[in-house]
């Protein structure tokens, strides 16, 4: 029963690890940051990181001369900025992505993002490894080295994270059925 306990606290505790270290920070055009100057590839940018749930966007411009909005599909694609959804001025914004699909950003500057500063963060609806459920069974022979976690790893953690506040919810009741008893015993 003790042991039952202990995984289960560990399965909560890399649980927990593995959301904490997952979230990262990307900063907009990398040491170019959000600017008209450079011809900086935004689409390129974009196509080259792997954003995440949780994952902060981090902005740098100079507020003199550009703005950060958020708009929909149809305004990114003809520059529209007319009526965003949201604004960022400070030349130093950090936006912390909360739901899967594309966010989209353009500079609100007239002219800037017909000139390219404009920028598609998408997380992705469907993650490879979410759609098709890894086999956790032991006799699966071990995937070549992944430049990250082990493949099991990497499967129990999106099990744990699918389950997770059942699973915190089980390891409470666990717990005190565990501790319960020993003390009445
Ligand atoms: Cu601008």
């Amino acid at each position: 029963m003790a042991l039952v306990v202990r995984a289960l606290a560990t399965l909560v505790l890399v649980a927990v690890t593995l959301q904490v270290s997952k979230a990262a920070v990307h900063k907009v055009g990398d040491s170019a940051g959000w600017t008209t100057i450079g011809n900086v590839d935004y689409k390129l940018w974009s196509a080259t990181k792997t954003f995440q749930v949780g994952d902060i966007i981090k902005f740098e411009y100079n507020p003199q001369f550009h703005n950060v909005m958020r708009v929909t599909h149809a305004m990114f694609r003809s520059c529209n900025a007319s009526l965003p959804l949201e604004t960022y001025t400070t030349g130093n914004d950090t936006i912390t992505i909360t739901t899967r699909g594309h966010h989209f950003y353009i500079c609100g500057v007239p002219g800037h993002c017909q000139g390219g500063q404009k920028v598609d963060i998408n997380v992705p609806r469907a993650l490879s490894a979410e759609v098709a459920p890894t086999p956790l069974a032991s006799d699966s022979p071990p995937a070549p080295a992944a430049k990250t976690p082990a493949p099991a790893s990497n499967s129990v953690a999106s099990l744990v994270k699918k389950s997770h506040p059942v699973l915190l919810a089980l390891a409470a009741v666990m717990v005190f059925v565990v501790f319960g008893s020993s003390f009445h015993a």
